[in-house]
């Protein structure tokens, strides 16, 4: 049987390609909310980095209620899914409520990584596209060469025929409209909307089916927490129906069975939840009052527990340790600063962020943490800092694998749009980091190139590509497969300036500094012994004296001095300063302050380091 008048569907994409955008144009088109209900851009990125940086961290559900032309009523859930790699297994789990997709794809940029990986998942799991070229306002579009990019993209994946022979929907989701038919565009001054989508969507989305006798089954695939209620599960009725209130066995991934109660019940209502009695089979639901509850668990009929096929959860491919503050400013801007309160704070956020992986067992000061990907990490950081934490983190890791006593580590699918130009630059530097090159594509004035590269040698790689094209190339990844060690990497060219001293850091010194390199403080700023205070312009460390005050000898000197104009300095944003280090580096967390220091703060000490890893690695060759 099937359930006529639900629909369920994700949005899925490459980053920023216009998911977001186009939900909101959906709920605002869909007549159901006033315009006070619906303020600003973007409205599902709802928490504060989402809507800072401008992209989608956690897929989030919304329903609309919708009227179609013939006056019949649906109810339909649409999952936004995040586009940036990192949350690539996100989408993955939630893409399991969904009976089809939205493919989005910009109609400048094209196919990229993650259009691919996201495409190849939803393919995976039965699920056709409806393909949506979207920002068509752009004057560079390119549709049909887009069209084909998608066709080509779903041959290369082995779709089948009625796959490739998929429907088109042409969209500006920022300017609200979407057509059927290229010929229908919005001509200048005309508005446009978007019902040619809804109505695709409920003409293309399979209602969901089901087996009318079968047992009840609900998959959880997103976990939700809040301070009041503890988790919560987000999940799809596959069987039966759930009630409010009634008895239910909970079956985890490993197959172990619990009961419990599901106390409340909610459903999917628009930008929030209502509470109801009863979800029926084929809806999403929200349930709130499971002691025990995870992704991949199946909620079943106790009389008759029968588990649904499990949800694949990534596994993490990068680690780096928090370790706490123990630099001389330690405590000085921050709340939370002992182990203690770290460590609650990465248990709470394991109760929801299912990629992460924390091994507690190391020394009582730190942590080992296991995530997707800079990102991913990176946010969970910065969520912290806001929060009043202070701590330290080395440097990011790839974690290698041991296969038939092979190791083996992440690679990835990269790919770099560069000016035509530094194309060679471009080559150059993915060779030294062990890519290989896979496809090449000249798009007018700049080139599409992909490679396949180790996790290892995306660290530290953006600055660097950036330098070398001037700004102007885009670079995206993605986690391809575990494959082979490709050997040694090199490490970062350039060494550092090491202060010598703390205090208050001078004009005069940064002055007299300025040709050994670039700076990270500037005047005024407090440093201590052992922080590193800018780059060297050569390979080795240096010790410098940056709170070295001039003695004053006579008048005019100073004033010359006051007219000099210092370069400014490299601003280190958090996933910049955890890139640029190496080993024996950390990058000091605070709410207001990243700095970078030497593990090693006295220079005996990181002299004593340095030989004996010196020694260890005569030993071991
Ligand atoms: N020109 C143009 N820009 C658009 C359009 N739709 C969205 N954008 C812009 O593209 C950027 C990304 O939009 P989002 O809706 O956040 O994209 P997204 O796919 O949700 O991004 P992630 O969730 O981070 O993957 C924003 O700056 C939007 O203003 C469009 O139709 N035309
Ligand atoms: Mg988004």
């Amino acid at each position: 049987m099937i359930r006529q008048e639900i629909r369920n569907v994700a949005i899925i994409a490459h980053v920023d390609h216009g998911k977001t955008t186009l939900v909101d144009q959906l709920l605002r088109q869909s007549g159901q909310f006033r315009a006070s209900e619906l303020q600003g851009d973007c409205i599902l990125d709802s928490n504060p980095i989402e809507r800072e940086r401008g992209i989608t961290i956690l897929a989030k559900n919304c329903a609309i209620r919708y009227t179609d032309r013939s006056g019949k009523d649906f109810h339909i859930n649409i999952i936004d899914t995040p586009g940036h790699a990192d949350f690539g297994g996100e989408v993955e789990r939630v893409l399991k409520m969904a009976d089809g997709v939205l493919l989005l794809v910009d109609a400048v940029e094209g196919t990229m990584p993650q259009t691919r990986y996201v495409l190849s998942k939803a393919l995976a799991n039965g699920l056709r596209p409806i393909v949506v070229i979207n920002k068509m306002d752009r004057p560079e579009a390119r549709v049909h060469e887009v069209h084909e990019e998608v066709f080509d993209l779903l041959v290369d994946l082995g779709a089948d025929n009625r796959i490739l022979d998929f429907p088109v929907i042409y969209a500006a989701g920022r300017q609200g409209w979407a057509v059927a038919d290229l010929d229908r565009l919005p001509k200048e001054g005309e508005v446009g909307d978007v019902h040619d989508l809804f109505d695709a969507i409920i003409k293309h989305i399979p209602a969901p089916k089901f087996n009318p006798d079968a047992p009840l089954q609900v998959l959880i695939t997103n976990l939700d927490y809040s301070d009041y209620v503890g988790r919560i599960g987000i999940g799809r009725v596959f069987a039966g129906t759930l009630h409010a209130g009634q008895d239910i066995m909970t079956i985890d991934r490993f197959g172990e069975q619990k009961l419990q109660k599901i106390n409340q019940l909610l459903r999917f209502e628009g930008l929030g939840r209502m509470e109801v009695d009863r979800i029926e089979v084929g809806d999403i639901c929200a349930v709130v009052g499971l002691e025990k509850v995870d992704i991949g668990d199946t909620l079943a009929d106790p009389e008759n527990p029968i588990a649904l096929p499990a949800v694949h959860v990534d596994e993490p491919t990068l680690h780096m340790t928090f370790r706490i503050n123990d630099g001389p400013f330690a405590g000085q801007d921050g709340k939370y600063v002992t182990s203690r309160q770290i460590r609650e704070r990465l248990q709470k956020e394991l109760q929801s962020n299912v990629a992460l992986a924390v091994d507690f067992g190391g020394t009582s000061e730190e942590f080992e943490v296991a995530g997707r990907g800079l990102l991913h990490l990176g946010i969970l950081l910065e969520n912290m800092r806001r929060e009043g934490y202070e701590l330290a983190v080395g440097k990011p890791k790839a974690i290698f694998k041991e296969v038939n006593g092979k190791r083996q580590e992440p690679i990835e699918l990269l790919a770099v749009d560069s000016p035509n130009e530094t194309v060679g630059a471009v080559m150059q530097m993915m060779g030294d980091r062990r890519g290989e090159l896979g496809k090449m594509e000249v798009r007018g004035r700049r080139t599409h190139i992909e490679f396949m590269v180790p996790a290892r040698g995306l660290i530290g790689l953006r600055s660097r590509i950036l330098a070398v094209t001037q700004g102007e190339a885009i670079i995206h990844h993605t986690f391809d497969r575990y494959d082979d060690y490709r050997g040694p990497m090199p490490g970062r060219a350039n060494g550092v300036m090491i202060a010598t001293d703390g205090g208050m850091v001078t004009a005069y010194a940064l002055k007299e500094l300025s040709d050994r390199g670039q700076m990270f403080v500037r005047p005024g700023d407090n440093v201590y012994a052992g922080q590193v205070v800018g780059e060297h312009c050569k390979d080795n460390d240096i010790e410098v004296n940056i709170v070295r005050m001039k003695k004053l000898t006579n008048m005019r000197q100073s004033i010359k001095e006051a007219t000099f104009t210092l370069r400014a300095p490299r601003d280190l944003s958090l996933e910049a300063a955890l890139e640029y280090i190496e080993d024996d580096e950390l990058v000091e967390l605070t709410p207001q302050f990243i700095r970078i220091r030497k593990r090693y703060l006295n220079e005996t000490d990181r002299k004593r380091n340095a030989r004996r890893i010196a020694d260890t690695a005569a030993a071991s060759s």
